[in-house]
């Protein structure tokens, strides 16, 4: 079978990406790994799971319709709703029928004579395209740690991003967690309501402020929908892609301990991931940022009954916002409860795991469940899950040994027409996801339209700007306290791979206008060819 473009994933990013290409009149087909559509939101099905992006800016901005159309219930938005707005996306612009479910993809090889991807798939096809557009997703790689004796547990282990369809019934059950980022502290709260005694394994303690979450009411909607341009505006005009109106705030070392105090409280009120923005530099000077730390750090104290269990989650040893930051719901108090034990394993570290539970230096754990709350391999892993071979059969793994770079994060040379949805080097991340989804589809179909009219065939990144753009990117990383700390934003959590911060942080505003702008000039740092090949559509 023969393509114009193949699309791996039907998640936010290949969904979009499809609707947009089938715009250009090119055919395309989507291989999706699961049996359904939303990524992320298909396969996070794990109890407590939300978006802590709030539902009014998490949602396409391209089809006016569907924002006028559809209705979110909550600040942040649950799995179940999520799942339920791409299910509802895929219907209504007829995006089903170009999309191969249960259907990996294992293997693509770009044919350097004929100018096309072939791309080999789980269940034993290989199909042709000019194209190939990754939509594999940051966060879709799981991690799970290999911890000694683990094959040997009795009891049912499971990852939260693994979670099946239908849920597991907990009563009566023993369980352990092993994780405390943004997946075990939605998690905990809820495991805890169902398990008969819940341990949570936690190494490193971590920032959390209060979702503050809530039902929409019907004039909250209608106001949504009236300003939703001029939202749109706004995520354009911000550097993390959130429609925000922009408050000036000054820096916290500028105002007295009273204003700091009162300005905090009002920020934990409103709750959210926007804690930091209180003041102009809680994110840029290291006295501000300790200020605002230690405030977070005493709110938890304040929610928590038990004082050494309070120190063991308040203990915090990074700076915020060098981690990604949590929001929560109930997660804290969750300690306060008689059925949930804290269990500090930096402290007294995981040393296996036994046919009956988890065994620590400092004890044992009988254990009917295992919980890996354990994230991912981000960025880069779903990418090199795959065995993606360039020119002259170059293996992605073996161009990105030394560390992951793409020009713009879309395009990685000797890998010509392959392009990347939110790739290493781009914003991805540390932005509203799918804003930036939006921003990279519309830029490649863009892209292809231009190749279109040009008849041009191959598009390939220059090595010299790709190594300057991938320069550009840890340059502006290591000027920031993000990343300042192991994290899986740093590539830590996964043994052996090349550490650093991979992603854009310069903003998505300024990145967008340096995609665009480099498109108006005719595309410079990528480098075109004229159609020479029979096989050309
Ligand atoms: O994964 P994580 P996550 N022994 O890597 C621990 C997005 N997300 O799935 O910190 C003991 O952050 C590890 O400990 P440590 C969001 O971008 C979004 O929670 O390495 N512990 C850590 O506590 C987020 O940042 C939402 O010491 C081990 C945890 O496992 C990203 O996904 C919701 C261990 C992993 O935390 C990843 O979050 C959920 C071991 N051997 C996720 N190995 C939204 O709300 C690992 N850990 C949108």
């Amino acid at each position: 079978m023969e393509f114009d473009v193949v699309i791996i994933g039907a998640g936010a990013a290949g969904l979009y990406a499809l609707y947009r290409v089938r715009g250009l009149g090119l055919s395309a087909k989507v291989f999706e790994k699961g049996d359904g559509v939303g990524g992320t939101w298909y396969w996070n099905r794990y109890p407590g799971a939300r978006c802590d992006v709030e539902s009014w800016d998490y949602c396409y901005t391209f089809s006016e319709e569907l924002e006028l159309e559809w209705e979110w219930t909550e600040r942040f938005p649950t799995q179940p709703e999520l799942e339920r707005y791409f299910n509802h996306v895929a219907d209504r612009f007829d995006l089903r029928r170009d999309i191969e479910f249960d259907t990996r993809v294992d293997r693509a090889r770009f044919d350097d004579d004929q100018n096309r991807w072939l791309i080999s798939t789980s269940n034993g096809q290989t199909v042709s395209a000019r194209f190939l557009i990754s939509a594999a997703g940051c966060l879709s790689e799981v991690n799970t740690p290999r911890i000694e004796g683990a094959e040997n547990f009795e009891g049912r282990q499971i990852h939260t991003a693994r979670w099946p369809q239908g849920g597991i019934d907990l009563t009566g059950l023993q369980v352990g967690v092993i994780g405390t980022g943004s997946t075990g502290v939605q998690a905990i709260p809820q495991l805890a309501k169902q398990a008969e005694h819940l341990f949570v394994f936690q190494r490193t303690p971590q920032f959390g402020i209060p979702a503050q979450n809530r039902p929409l009411d019907d004039e909250t909607l209608e106001e949504l929908k009236h300003n939703y341009r001029e939202r749109w505006e706004f995520k354009r005009a911000s550097s993390t892609g959130m429609g925000r109106h922009p408050a000036e705030v000054p820096a916290a070392l500028e105002v007295d301990e009273a204003t700091r105090t009162q300005a905090f409280e009002a920020s934990w009120a409103r709750g959210g991931p926007g804690f930091a923005r209180a003041f102009s530099d809680v994110m840029t000077n290291a006295q501000s940022n300790q200020i605002a730390s230690q405030f977070v750090m005493d709110k938890i104290r304040g929610k928590v009954t038990d004082p050494a269990v309070a120190d063991s989650l308040a203990a915090i040893d990074h700076p915020l916002g060098a981690r990604r930051v949590i929001v929560e719901i109930d997660y804290f108090e969750t300690y306060n409860r008689p059925n949930v034990t804290l269990v500090d394993v930096a402290a007294d570290p995981i040393t296996e795991i036994t046919p009956q539970g988890l065994r620590t230096t400092a004890g044992s754990y009988d254990l009917d469940m295992i919980v890996y709350a354990t994230g991912f391999d981000g960025m880069t892993g779903a990418l090199l899950a795959m065995d993606i071979q360039g020119v002259g059969g170059l293996p992605l793994r073996d161009k990105w040994a030394d560390g992951a770079g793409a020009y713009l994060g879309l395009v990685t040379s000797e890998f010509p027409n392959f392009f990347m949805i939110t790739g290493p080097g781009s914003p991805a991340v540390y932005s509203n996801v799918i804003f930036s989804i939006e921003q990279h589809v519309d830029w490649i179909t863009d892209c292809l339209a231009h190749m279109a009219d040009h008849d041009l065939d191959r598009i390939d990144a220059d090595p010299d700007a790709e190594a300057e753009w991938t320069r550009q990117v840890h340059e502006i990383a290591a000027q920031s306290i993000i990343g300042k700390t192991d994290s899986w934003w740093t590539g830590s959590n996964i043994e052996g791979k090349r550490q650093g911060i991979t992603f854009y942080l310069g903003g998505t505003n300024t990145y967008r206008e340096i995609c665009d702008e480099i498109a108006a000039n005719g595309y410079e740092g990528f480098v075109f060819s004229e159609s020479t090949s029979p096989a050309r559509a």
